[in-house]
């Protein structure tokens, strides 16, 4: 064979698997085998100069060039497995992942505030002896007024004070339609709560469309007024852990007679006046009275033998003077900020 041939050959041969071996990357690879195996490779281009060298030469030369390329060819192999492996390598070290380290935690969730206070009050009660009725949000016009001898002319029917829905129905305005149902279903004697949520046409800075209650009610024979004032003095002072004082103003109310108001001494300033009580030492909390005997013969309770007190109170004040919320809209803004702190 022609020596000049052959030496060429074996030039080739070691310049490409030089660049082969110094290849950096898998394009720069594909680059170099277009360059040296491809259809018009550099070592395919050998194969044509068979037609320029003696007969007797040629079998030797085209078996060296097919040599040559199939050496070329398994440097690029390997090369490209050489490559592939310090990639992947790269890899592992770049997304290195340690397993063993500590997750980010979670955080565990808890009890909305007017949950927690809801559940305070019921279970003061339940303490008492009282047990929990509950109702239908959506209530008629008979459980919600008519039986609470609240009249069709009363301010609280009107259109802007409750939310009427379809075929006279109504959302219930308190909770006392529950109690009107407990009646009607069971005997005295008895001391139950209702609590619930309640809906009224109403939003400003005190005042949320949606909120909860929960009155209480006992019926027996010979209930007195007196009964009433024990068990609110007892649950007022559990509510508020202290021994605070309590008052009762005369009030109205179509469902009771009597009726009154009652007052705590300030939680705040303990009865020096603030900010809060306006000066006066005493905040407002709950309403009650003697069920009025009217309310007694809607729900089928003889007026003549049983007496029985009633109260009702909102839960969204009662949770802002116990945690010292300043205003009602932080309940249902959903901010984590407020909420965590509970
Ligand atoms: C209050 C105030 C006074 C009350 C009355 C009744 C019922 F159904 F037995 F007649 N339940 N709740 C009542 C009485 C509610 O809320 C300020």
């Amino acid at each position: 064979m022609e020596p000049l041939a052959t030496q060429q050959l074996h030039d080739l041969v070691r310049d490409a698997e030089r660049a082969i071996s110094e290849a950096p990357d898998i394009n720069a690879l594909e680059a170099l085998r277009v360059r040296y195996l491809g259809k018009k490779g550099v070592l395919t281009d050998q194969l044509k100069r068979i037609g320029s060298l003696a007969a007797d030469q040629r079998p030797a030369f085209g078996q060296a060039v097919n040599i040559a390329k199939d050496a070329v060819a398994q440097s690029i192999e390997a090369r490209r497995d050489a490559l592939h492996k310090a990639a992947m390598q790269q890899q592992l070290v770049r997304d290195h992942l340690d397993v063993t380290l500590p997750g980010r935690g979670a955080g565990i969730g808890g009890l909305h505030p007017i949950t927690r206070t809801l559940e305070r009050l019921t279970d003061i009660f339940l303490r008492m002896g009282f047990e929990v009725a509950d109702g239908p949000e959506i209530e008629d016009d008979f459980h919600n007024f008519e039986a609470l001898n609240i009249p069709p002319d009363h301010p609280a029917r009107a259109m802007h004070d409750t939310f009427y829905v379809e075929r006279g129905g109504l959302l219930r305005t308190h909770t006392s339609p529950v109690q009107i149902r407990y009646m009607l279903e069971n005997p005295p004697p008895f001391r139950v709560i209702a609590p619930g949520r309640v809906y009224r046409c109403d939003s400003d800075m005190t005042h949320t469309p949606m909120f909860h209650q929960i009155e209480g009610l006992a019926v027996a024979e010979k209930v007195s007024f007196a009964d009433l004032k024990g068990v609110l003095i007892h649950f007022l002072q559990q509510f508020f852990e202290t021994s605070l004082e309590v008052r009762l103003r005369p009030s109205y109310f179509p469902f009771t007679e009597p009726s009154a108001e009652v007052d705590i001494s300030c939680v705040f300033c303990e009865g020096n006046g603030c900010r809060v009580c306006k000066q006066s030492g005493w905040l407002e909390v709950l309403g009650c009275g003697m069920v009025h005997p009217r309310v007694f013969q809607h729900a089928g309770v003889d007026p003549e033998r049983y007496s029985g007190y009633a109260f009702g109170l909102g839960v969204e004040r009662m949770g802002m003077l116990r945690y010292g919320v300043d205003d009602i809209r932080l309940y249902f803004d959903n901010d984590l900020r407020f909420l965590e702190q509970f």
